[in-house]
């Protein structure tokens, strides 16, 4: 168990330390600038495709509150239950701004997704980023009533859902507007690439080769 995980993990612990880390003074470049919130464990392999996005920028994971790692930008991970644990709903929603999240990605899954809904109404108008896990989650992700705004992805597209924070992001920070634009030439090289490579190659040639597809990007 890491260092700083208390003995007991229990709920009142991490409610303790979302408004310990709230009530802290760091400078918004030594705390997590995006926090990423998932609905269970079980929704981490969806998630993770976020994580892996902001990896590609240039982000790194910030693991403890009070120690910032090498990158300036950082994003942070919990699992927070809606239903299960509308305590730290409420607790992450209400502490995010203090504890100097910029833009918060949220995902769960099942017909009651209300994670992202939720969070979005409690740390309003910090921008909440739903991602639906399935697509029988996308109806509770988006369904907001006016003057409760949320942003969402298509089911699954966490990658997206991190692009999509980023560009947030990027109106404060001219590198990672740079790193975007970078990504997205390199995307479309990816698909000039694949476009000569299945044409002069031919399918089956292509086929044959997939695995060095350039067209990784969700
Ligand atoms: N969920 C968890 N708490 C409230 C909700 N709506 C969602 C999770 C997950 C699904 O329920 O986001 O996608 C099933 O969770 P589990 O833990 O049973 O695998």
């Amino acid at each position: 168990m890491p260092a700083h995980t208390p003995n007991e993990p229990t709920i009142q612990a991490l409610l303790d330390r979302l408004h310990t880390q709230a009530d802290t003074d760091l400078t918004t470049a030594e705390t997590p600038d995006v926090g990423i919130i998932m609905g269970s464990d079980s929704d981490l392999d969806t998630m993770v495709g976020a994580h892996e996005a902001l990896d590609k920028l240039g982000f790194d994971e910030q693991t403890e509150f009070m120690t910032s790692p090498d990158a300036r930008f950082t994003y942070e991970t919990y699992v927070v239950s809606a239903h299960r644990t509308p305590q730290v709903l409420y607790a992450y929603g209400e502490t995010a701004a203090d504890r100097g999240i910029d833009v918060i990605i949220a995902g769960a899954g099942g017909k009651s997704a209300d994670l992202p809904n939720m969070t979005a109404s409690i740390a309003y108008p910090i921008p909440v980023i739903g991602v639906p896990v399935q697509e029988k989650s996308v109806d509770s992700v988006i369904g907001m009533p006016t003057g409760a705004p949320i942003v969402a992805v298509d089911a699954g597209k966490s990658h997206n859902a991190a692009l999509s924070a980023a560009q947030i992001l990027s109106r404060e920070h001219d590198v990672l507007k740079t790193r975007l634009e970078e990504y997205h030439t390199a995307l479309i090289t990816d698909v000039a690439a694949d476009s000569f490579r299945m044409h002069d190659a031919g399918i089956n040639t292509f086929r044959a080769n997939d695995g060095e597809s350039g067209t990784s990007n969700e």
